[in-house]
């Protein structure tokens, strides 16, 4: 495969600082935001060839970048034979046509590259039609007027998914492709859904492994469950989600899901039409939240986890912040690192260290998770009786004359249900040990 030659562009529209200051707590520096293009850039198959970062006052309407520094570009693009100029920032539909007809070669930005990851590593039927439709919603603004003849710049970057012939369709027949998409998006879903409903019968508690991309997520996965899931050093290895029971529960029913790593800025379009994949998340009764702890800029990694997890509305589920590679700190950065955050497990996934601290904590979750009480139910009661028995443990049962008593384990959710049934006697616990 023939690997592109691109050169990335910086546009800081505040001071340039290196070092992360109170005001920008929350975002990368401008060094961080380098290093994390080029490992996309990479991961997408092209080579950097040059970088250039720009302090600007304000966006120019046109071309985005003021137009001396445009000049710039040109020379760097004709001299070095660049076939891709890459945007860190986002540029409007116009800016980006602007900028090819200007330099004659094809200009993406930041959500562009991500989109085009993604399609190179869309393997299941839903999947890839999850990245279309994010695509072709990223495209349709890009289609107005003239539109941006993305065929004559041959293939690579930003080429892939929707096909040439896809992308010179008007829009009407995108809106056409894009319901169509959707509508067998929904399909999936629905199944996936009667399956999901399956287990929710069941009681099953479900865990979620979420988490910056390339944080080891699947690793984990791997650790916990003795099963082969995907992984590789690059970023957005995981599409699709994979669920499997955790080793330390083999006779019960804990499941452990892995599924899409998060990043800064993930595209809107993308987080939209991944709904039903991070649908596991949101079903889910516990989320890891899996952190590279040797990444420098591992705190606003979180932050940013943390910001998706808010936009799909589970952020209100209990989280435990697992901090992965920890074989690659030495002690003295690892001690420090556990005093500071107290509440968290340290473990290596790779090289398998600290997952019986991991799975102590889990059982105290599922522990906290399920109540234990202790009910009187009348025989002639079958419909409640029968609900018992396929969703709750029963732990004891003692059968009087009219009724049973029954010691439970049960899921906090279903208390509400039981409830008129909770036997109360001063003598409960006797009558039930009795
Ligand atoms: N040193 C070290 N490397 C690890 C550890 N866990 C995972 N890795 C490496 O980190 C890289 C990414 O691991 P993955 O498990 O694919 O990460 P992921 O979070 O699933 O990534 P995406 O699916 O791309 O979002 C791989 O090269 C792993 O071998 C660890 O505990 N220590
Ligand atoms: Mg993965």
């Amino acid at each position: 495969m023939i690997r592109e030659k691109v050169l990335l562009v910086f546009i800081n529209f505040e001071n340039f600082k290196n070092n992360t200051t109170k005001k920008q707590r929350y975002h990368k520096t401008i060094n961080e935001n380098v290093e994390e293009l080029k490992n996309l850039t990479i991961s997408a198959g092209a080579d950097v060839e040059e970088i250039l970062c720009h302090k600007q006052d304000k966006p120019n309407p046109k071309y985005f970048i003021s137009t001396g520094k445009l000049e710039e570009i040109k020379n760097i693009v004709d001299n070095k034979e660049i076939e891709l100029v890459i945007f860190d920032n986002e540029i409007t539909p116009t800016q980006q046509r602007n900028l090819q007809l200007k330099l004659d070669t094809k200009v993406l930005d930041r959500t562009a590259l991500i989109l085009d990851i993604f399609a190179q590593r869309a393997h299941s039927r839903e999947g890839k039609l999850q990245v279309e439709l994010a695509q072709l919603n990223y495209l349709l603004p890009r289609l107005i007027g003239k539109g941006i003849e993305l065929s004559r710049l041959g293939g690579g970057i930003g080429t892939r998914g929707p096909g040439e012939t896809k992308l010179e369709v008007d829009r009407r027949k995108i809106r056409k492709r894009i319901s169509l998409l959707e509508k067998k998006i929904y399909q999936i879903s629905v199944q996936r859904d009667t399956q999901r409903k399956k287990r929710e019968e069941k009681n099953i508690f479900q865990i979620a492994l979420v988490g910056y991309t390339n944080s080891g997520k699947s690793t984990l996965l791997n650790a916990t469950t003795d099963s082969d899931a995907y992984v590789e050093d690059r970023l957005f290895s995981t599409l699709d989600s994979t669920t499997r029971k955790l080793k330390i529960y083999p006779n019960s029913e804990v499941l452990i899901s892995d599924t899409v790593g998060f990043i800064e800025k993930l595209p809107h379009q993308l987080i939209a039409s991944f709904k039903s994949t991070l649908e596991e998340v949101k079903r889910s009764d516990l989320l890891l939240l899996v952190v590279d702890i040797s990444n420098t800029d591992f705190e606003n990694n979180i932050y940013s986890v943390k910001e998706v997890l808010k936009e799909i509305g589970v952020w209100q589920k209990p989280v435990v912040l697992v901090f992965n590679k920890i074989d690659k700190l030495s002690s003295g950065e690892l001690n420090s690192l556990k005093i500071k955050y107290k509440n968290s497990v340290f473990i290596s996934a790779l090289k398998r260290r600290g997952l019986p601290e991991l799975y102590l904590r889990i059982k105290k979750i599922i522990e906290r998770h399920y109540l234990n009480i202790i009910v009187k139910i009348p025989y002639n009661e079958n419909k409640i009786m029968s609900f018992i028995y396929s969703n709750c443990q029963v732990l004891r049962r003692r059968d009087l004359e009219d009724s049973a008593i029954l010691n439970l384990n049960v899921n906090s959710k279903y208390c509400s249900i039981l409830s008129r049934y909770i036997y109360r006697g001063r003598e409960s616990r006797e009558a039930y040990i009795g």
